[in-house]
């Protein structure tokens, strides 16, 4: 089946300039100058291979529009988007943590990754698109209501989210983020909001170190609709796969939202400098098969996806592409040239130790029918 899939991409996210780093370190001292792993390039020559393969011409594409700081309201705090702004109106600066660098301009931009992300699930709510993918940058998942963190300066997912809800596009809606890293910013943001679900699958104690537990469920009305997936590192396209199938399905189809948002980072890549996962692209292409049934069953096939992390510059592409070929259902004629070297490994297996983790995250997502029940949501 084809569908229609709205994208987004602008050539300004290309130029949010995260400066000269050895990968996430400041340079200087023996330190040799380089650039930040969160450069152009990765979020570039993914939209460079939608070109060159032909697949943009089936692609509806949406231009991005900056949100306004009234947007970035109902999420941040006055002082952080003041900060982020004044910074940005002279020389640039770090979002709040030491690992969020931006230049000139980078406000700007920060606004149209958020607005990006906004004008995806748009036209997929008002039904101009089946879905769609937001290649946007800076990414978000990390930034937090009074500080950004982790090369996120705005949270883009919960700021295209609020203003939906604002404008009464939506109510119900599920975050289901695969970054490697976890995705600390919707569990804090929605921590007591039983109207969002977020889902988070990442590296265990990778990044920010210590969130992402299991034990972090959400509090008050929201007791339930958070859960986390602390994977061990090593796991593969057989762990990923299995988290889909026996948590995130089974939590979906309780919370049954109107929408689903994925936090799509490729940082679980087996080629990754900053995960230590074993994922290939037809990982990442089973995930999206998955996902996109699950939201033909309990959303009308309502799902956009907003893109994070992902450090490969030369797998990145393939792993994007195969997603974007899912959602379109059409397969152009690339083929990964790094799954010749995953084809037989064992890290693409789901392991016991890997088993025995996703059963604990599953008892949670099961878990949730009772507690939505009992409360009467
Ligand atoms: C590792 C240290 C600083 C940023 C962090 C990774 C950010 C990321 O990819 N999050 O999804
Ligand atoms: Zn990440």
């Amino acid at each position: 089946m084809t569908r229609t899939t709205g994208y987004v991409w602008h050539e300004r996210y290309a130029w949010h300039d995260t400066g000269t780093h050895a990968g996430i370190y400041r340079a200087g001292g023996y330190v040799q100058p380089y650039r930040n792993f969160e450069s152009p390039e990765t979020k570039a020559r993914f939209a460079s291979l939608v070109e060159v393969s032909g697949l943009i011409e089936s692609l509806t594409r949406i231009a991005p529009e900056e949100v306004s700081e009234t947007d970035l309201l109902r999420v941040h705090t006055a002082e952080h988007i003041a900060n982020i702004k004044a910074l940005s109106e002279k020389d640039g600066g770090d979002g709040g943590d030491g690992f969020t660098p931006f230049g000139p301009g980078g406000y700007d931009i920060a606004r149209l990754a958020a607005g990006g992300t906004y004008v995806a699930a748009r036209a997929v709510m008002q039904g101009d698109v089946d879905n769609a993918y937001a290649l946007v940058r800076p990414p978000g998942h990390h930034a937090e209501p009074e500080m950004g963190r982790g090369y996120c300066l705005f949270a883009n997912v919960p700021v295209a989210i609020e203003r939906l809800r604002a404008e009464g596009l939506v109510t119900r809606v599920a975050i289901v983020d695969y970054d490697v890293h976890h995705g600390n910013g919707a569990q804090k943001i929605y921590w007591e909001d039983p109207n969002t679900l977020t889902i988070s699958i990442h590296q265990d104690r990778l990044f920010p170190v210590d969130s992402g537990m299991l034990n972090e469920r959400g509090a008050g009305d929201g007791f339930g609709t958070n859960i986390n997936v602390p994977l061990p590192a090593g796991s593969g396209d057989g762990a990923y796969l299995s988290v889909i199938d026996r948590v995130v399905a089974s939590a979906l189809r309780t919370f049954k939202p109107d929408l689903i948002v994925v936090s799509s980072g490729f940082d679980p890549s087996a080629v990754d400098p900053l995960g230590r996962m074993s994922v290939t692209s037809e990982g990442f292409r089973g995930m999206a098969e998955r996902l996109l049934g699950l939201a033909d069953e309990v959303c009308e096939g309502r799902i956009v996806f907003s893109h994070e992390g992902g450090y490969s510059p030369v797998h990145t592409p393939y792993c994007g592409l195969a997603v974007l070929e899912t959602l379109t259902g059409i397969r152009t004629e690339v083929t990964d040239p790094f799954n010749v070297s995953f084809d037989d490994s064992p890290t693409r297996e789901l392991t016991a130790w890997q088993t025995d983790l996703i059963s604990e995250s599953a008892e949670l997502a099961e878990a949730l029918g009772l507690i939505i029940t009992d409360s009467g949501r």
